[in-house]
């Protein structure tokens, strides 16, 4: 059995792995000339971190990773929440750079023998299995997967347009070095928002190797805080504490408004859509690439089962869309609502995502894992 991918990015290879090691052959189309992770740093929780175990990518992953021991938020200077996180707490969350997440994986690709084929950008499917790339090439394959992103024109060639939202906020995403802010509280995921004298919010977020991860919450009406390069006046003016990050922040980043994708099915014959295509969400949960990851793994156990593709695709969605639309619907709440900016508490409706024990992994190989 042969699958063709678009897309390198989380969901395509995390499925190349997954097929690879089930004994598909397998090629991944990266449209870009270089095979590398975008949009600064990453929040991965334990259900990503089962699927990176069943992927052979969680060890590489774990470590260097920051751990954080608390994840607290901050309203207008005030403590408003304090969770304990990681140790002996049940909410594991490791926190890095996108890169340091991007390498164990592509490197797991490339042992697996998957072949990753750069420059090589897809156009379009065909439900009968067919990939269509812009060099004007048709491949044919038993499985086509669309893993292209929240932009996947690949399924937009299918007409599974579905409905896009977007939301009044967005984010920069930098990193920056730890610039000083070293131990004790630094060393905490710190969530600062501010509703005066206007409403900003920077996810202070560590990461491995002395970088700091910045999530920039700017509304889209505010032209001057969502605007590139970073001013670091206006917001050092809201969090004063981080002025000496917020001065080293380069000319680089970029601003993406929380989007939402949902389509009315994730499959056409034998073409899977997954990630970011099929379901993209704002990253309150910080789920986006944990659900991502999550669908393609139970995606290659569903079509290794059954010899019917298209049957099993349609089989692979019932079985695991209840879960994302759940992660996808409250992430949307809560972008719509800024409940975080309360100190929203986490709750098993929240939380049901990170506890998820997903298809296709073994709690007794993530019981291996080692944190320390
Ligand atoms: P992508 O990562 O977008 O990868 C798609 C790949 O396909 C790219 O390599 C792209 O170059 C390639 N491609 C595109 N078009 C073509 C084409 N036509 N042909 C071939 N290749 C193509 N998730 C978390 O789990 N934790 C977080 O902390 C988190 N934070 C986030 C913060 C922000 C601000 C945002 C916007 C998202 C966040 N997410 C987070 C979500 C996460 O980034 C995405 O869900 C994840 O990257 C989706 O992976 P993907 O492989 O589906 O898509
Ligand atoms: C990791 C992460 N978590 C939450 C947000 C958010 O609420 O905007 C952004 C993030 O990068």
């Amino acid at each position: 059995m042969h699958a063709e991918i678009a897309g390198a990015g989380f969901a395509g290879l995390t499925a190349a792995i997954a097929l690879r090691r089930r004994g598909w052959t397998v090629r991944v189309h990266e449209k870009d000339a270089a095979l590398r992770a975008f949009g600064a740093g990453i929040f991965i929780w334990e259900n990503g971190l089962r699927v990176l175990q069943a992927i052979g990518a969680a060890e590489d992953v774990v470590r260097g990773a920051h751990q954080a021991p608390v994840y607290e938020t901050r309203r207008d200077g005030v403590c408003v929440a304090f969770q304990r996180v990681n140790g002996d707490n049940r909410y594991r969350l490791l926190t890095m750079t996108r890169q340091h997440l991007y390498a164990p994986i592509l490197a797991s690709a490339l042992r697996e023998g998957v072949e990753i084929v750069t420059s090589s950008e897809a156009v379009g499917a065909r439900p009968e299995g067919v990939l269509q790339l812009l060099d004007g090439r048709s491949l044919q394959a038993d499985l086509v997967i669309a893993a292209d992103g929240v932009r996947s024109v690949v399924r937009d060639s299918l007409g599974l347009f579905g409905t896009r939202r977007k939301y009044q906020d967005g984010l920069i995403r930098v990193l920056v070095p730890r610039s000083g802010l070293v131990g004790g509280e630094w060393d905490h995921v710190i969530d600062f928002w501010a509703f005066t004298p206007r409403t900003l919010r920077i996810l202070y977020t560590p990461c491995e190797d002395g970088m700091l991860y910045f999530a920039m919450m700017a509304p889209r009406d505010d032209a001057t805080a969502s605007a590139l390069p970073v001013d670091p006046a206006i917001w050092a003016d809201c969090f004063p504490a981080l002025a000496p990050a917020l001065a080293a922040i380069g000319p680089g980043g970029r601003y993406d408004v929380y989007e939402t994708t949902h389509l009315e099915r994730w499959s056409v014959g034998r073409v899977a859509i997954v990630g970011d295509a099929a379901h993209a969400m704002p990253p309150t949960l910080a789920q986006g690439a944990g659900c991502a990851m999550m669908n393609a793994l139970s995606l290659a156990e569903a079509v290794s089962n059954d010899r019917d593709v298209a049957a099993s695709l349609q089989r692979w969605e019932a079985q695991e869309r209840h879960l994302t639309d759940h992660t996808q619907a409250r992430a949307a709440e809560l972008a719509r609502t800024r409940a975080l900016g309360s100190g929203t508490q986490w709750d098993d409706a929240g939380m049901r995502t990170a506890l998820h024990v997903p298809t296709a992994t073994l709690p007794e190989d993530y019981a291996r894992l080692r944190f320390t």
